[in-house]
Parts: C-alpha cells; sequence; structure tokens
C-alpha cells in the first residue's frame, strides 16, 4: 500500500525543493519498445477499475472463480505453492534478506560489536519479518507464473490471497494478509482490489501493479511489482524498478527523506517511452509516498518522497520502511476515485471514545477490531467473514474518524502508471532489503 497526500497536506517546508532537483543525466536512455512485436491488436479496458456495490452474486462467484482457477492454474500441483514455509525451513530460521553495508560516516556500523548485541536482542522479530518475506517471494513466483490476460481481477487476487494464507498460516491476526491486494491497473496506481461482483478482465495491452502485503505477528511485508504482457512498456517498467532501486540505495540511518526522494528523482526522470508515436518522459507521481511501517500500523509516521521535496527528516535505526516508486506517462500526480475497497482503523483513535448511535456500526466494529486491528481490509474480507449489508456501516465508521478509507488513486484517464516495493530493515549493522528476490 502507498502512503497518498494532496498538495495542501504538505507542510510548507516541504514544498521547498529550490536548488534540490538533480541535473538531469545527459545522455536519455531512448525508449527501447519492441516494435517487432507491436502488431497485436488487442483491445485495452476502459481506464480504471469498474467496480460495483451489488454484493448479491459475491458468494456464489466467488466460489465459482476459485473452483475455476484451481482447475486452470493446477495450483494443487506445485508443492511449493502448497506447502507452508514453516514446513520448508524446520529450524524456524527464515532466510535473510539482501545485507547492504552502510556507507561513510555509518560504516563502523558493519562490525560494531555494540550494535551486533541489539541485533541478536531483536532476532525474533526479525525472523518473524523474513519469514513473512520469504511467503511473500514465494507467492509472488507463483502469480508471476499464473497470471494471464483474460482472467478476472477477482481471480488474481484469489490465487495471491488464497496462497499467502496458506504458505504464511493465517490465524487471526497472529499472521495472515497484510492488507488487500492491489491489482491496480493502467492509469490506476493504487489501492485497486475487486469488490464483489466486480467482472474487470485483464487484458493484453494492460500494466497491472501487484501490490502483496503478509504478515507474521504484526509485521507487515509490503511489496509490488509491475506485471505487463505487451513489451512497449519495458521501458516504463525498468525506469520503476531502477527507480526504486536507486531509493533502496540511497536509504540507510541519518540519510535525509529528501535525498531518497531525490535518488528516485534523477533515475526515473532518466529515461524515456516510446507509445503510439510519442515520447513520454516517466514522472514520478509526486504525491505518491513510501511510508515508514511499525507492527501492525502499514502507515507510520514516516513518509518517503519518490521526488525532491525538501523533507529534511531524518531516517532512523531500527526503522522499517517499505521503498516504493511510481512511475507515469501522465501528470505523475494522482487523485482519488472511484469506488472504495480499502479501509483500516485510524490508529490515533481509540474507538471506545467515539460514540456510535448506529447498532450495525458497532457490531462490523466489533468483527474488524477482532479480525483485523489495525490492519487495512477490503470489502470482499468482510464477505468472507459473512458480514453483509455493511456499507452505511462503514461509511458511520469512516465519517466518525475510527476508518480511514483509501480509495483507488489515479492519474489522467489513458496513461499509464508502474510500481516496484520493496521492504528494508535499517538494521543497526547493515540495512536489509527484506523482500529482495531473484525477479526484483
Ligand atoms: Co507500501
Amino acid at each position: 500500500m502507498v502512503d497518498a497526500q494532496a498538495d495542501s497536506w504538505i507542510p510548507d517546508i516541504c514544498k521547498t525543493t529550490g536548488g534540490a532537483k538533480p541535473a538531469k543525466k545527459s545522455g536519455k536512455k531512448k525508449g527501447q519498445g519492441k516494435k517487432g512485436h507491436g502488431n497485436a491488436k488487442h483491445k485495452s479496458t476502459t481506464a480504471g477499475p469498474k467496480t460495483g456495490d451489488d454484493l448479491s452474486d459475491d458468494v456464489d462467484q466467488l466460489a465459482s472463480d476459485l473452483a475455476t482457477r484451481a482447475v486452470l492454474t493446477g495450483e494443487e500441483d506445485i508443492p511449493e505453492y502448497r506447502v507452508p514455509v514453516s514446513q520448508l525451513f524446520p529450524d524456524h530460521q527464515y532466510p535473510v534478506g539482501q545485507e547492504c553495508d552502510y556507507r561513510d560516516d555509518n560504516l563502523w556500523r558493519t562490525t560494531s560489536e555494540e550494535k551486533r548485541a541489539l541485533e541478536r536482542d531483536q532476532n525474533v522479530d526479525y525472523n518473524n519479518a523474513r519469514r513473512a518475506a520469504e511467503v511473500h517471494r514465494r507467492v509472488r513466483q507463483y502469480a508471476r507464473k499464473v497470471i494471464q490476460p483474460g482472467m478476472t481481477t477477482t481471480e488474481i487476487v484469489n490465487v495471491i490471497e488464497n496462497g499467502t494464507r496458506r504458505l504464511v498460516e493465517a490465524s487471526g491476526i497472529e499472521a495472515g494478509i497484510g492488507f488487500p491486494t492491489g491489482v491496480s491497473l493502467n492509469n490506476c496506481a493504487a489501492h485497486y482490489t475487486p469488490n464483489a461482483g466486480d467482472k474487470t478482465v485483464l487484458q493484453y495491452d494492460d500494466v497491472l501493479k501487484v501490490d502483496i502485503g503478509v504478515q507474521v505477528k504484526g509485521r507487515i511485508i509490503d511489496s509490488a511489482f509491475t506485471l505487463t504482457f505487451n513489451p512497449r512498456y519495458d521501458p516504463l517498467v525498468e525506469a520503476v524498478r531502477e527507480a526504486t532501486n536507486a531509493g533502496i540505495r540511497e536509504a540507510g540511518i541519518d540519510v535525509r527523506l529528501n535525498d531518497v526522494g531525490a535518488a528516485v528523482e534523477e533515475v526515473m526522470t532518466s529515461y524515456e517511452l516510446e507509445l503510439d508515436g510519442k515520447t513520454y518522459q516517466v514522472k514520478p507521481i509526486r504525491n505518491l509516498y513510501g511510508h515508514s511501517i511499525d507492527p501492525y500500523i502499514i502507515h507510520a509516521g514516516k513518509s518517503v518522497p519518490i521526488v525532491a521535496n525538501g523533507d529534511q527528516t531524518k531516517m532512523e535505526e531500527g526503522e522499517y520502511f517499505a521503498i516504493e516508486t511510481f512511475g507515469s506517462t501522465g501528470k505523475g500526480y494522482v487523485v482519488p476515485e472511484g469506488v472504495c475497497s480499502h479501509y483500516a482503523r485510524n490508529p490515533e483513535v481509540d474507538p471506545k471514545r467515539i460514540p456510535l448511535r448506529v447498532p450495525r456500526a458497532k457490531s462490523l466494529l466489533s468483527t474488524i477490531e477482532k479480525n483485523f486491528g489495525t490492519l487495512p481490509f477490503c470489502r470482499r474480507y468482510l464477505d468472507r467473514l459473512g458480514e453483509d449489508k455493511y456499507l452505511l456501516g462503514l461509511r458511520n465508521l469512516v465519517d466518525s474518524g475510527i476508518l480511514n478509507e483509501y480509495p483507488p488513486l489515479n492519474d489522467i484517464p489513458g496513461c499509464f502508471t508502474a510500481q516496484f516495493e520493496h521492504t528494508i530493515l535499517l538494521r543497526p549493522t547493515c540495512k536489509e532489503v527484506m523482500t529482495r528476490g531473484d525477479d526484483y
């Protein structure tokens, strides 16, 4: 999930970008769209998710989708997708992510005995995060294999979420899905997941962002990638993957958030993309941010920009960050639009202090607290818990400030957006890219 901000929410100090914008590289990477593949005549869907509030056929539809999918994907034949990771690692020590030494003034940390001792104290916690990261790698490897044009977005999220539940041995809020699976298409950059009844079908010319969350004991792993089928988008995808890697490289203890944004912006804007004879410089979406992550809280206090924004706040030892970047052929600015699917309790509001007069809102809140705590959830998760007719209750909880809603975030119609995201941990002795895999 991504942290989104409107311009007016950004403190004035953060708006000064004077002098901070990096010099553009002189040699631009030219768009490398492979024209030889360009004769496929597939129609794109209309931009943005098609969603519906009609929940009547949801349960039957989901059951039928699931049955179809199991047959189509043959998922039962792939042991790596069926066996919980706890069984694959009998000593319950999960793989360490990519370790990167700190630089310059922080190089001493690499060999500090004192800092190593701090890490030993945290090992149980790190290991929870690594277990979630291992589940993430396996689920997304499987997702890459099976996601194809012609599948509905509902089928796609079911494959991913059922896989996550199985591999992490989902159990209440002890372990499970970290947030609703994002399957945002084209100009929609983030926070689209289907609600019941949504019939959106993935098309050959779509740009799909797959944003998957896994959590173990509150340690949320947040990592996303972009899937395309038409190679004409390759430069856009590469721009964003490399921009995210630049942000990860720049991140570290005592590093200013502005500097991470500047590093991302410099790499992202050095790419161009050619579509239908028109050349686009890839733009970072300037009002989307990475974010710090606390136990059970996906958006903790810090926002990591993807442009130089003047924010002098520093990253600190022990913090988890989602480093995520978004590139666009549109305006590079998103607005909330369309039917909402994602919600989460506002961790700063104590629901007990807010009087609720609508009985349905009270019962819904108790379901939410019991099953999700402060983790983000979507309408489909309420459906599968047997809740129905909850839309007014949800509205009431949002209006009272107990819940935040996270509607889809769209750039202008007709444009394309891509995303890559990793979860990193600023350990005392090194930076660990928890979700690094051989895919991205
Ligand atoms: Co995120």
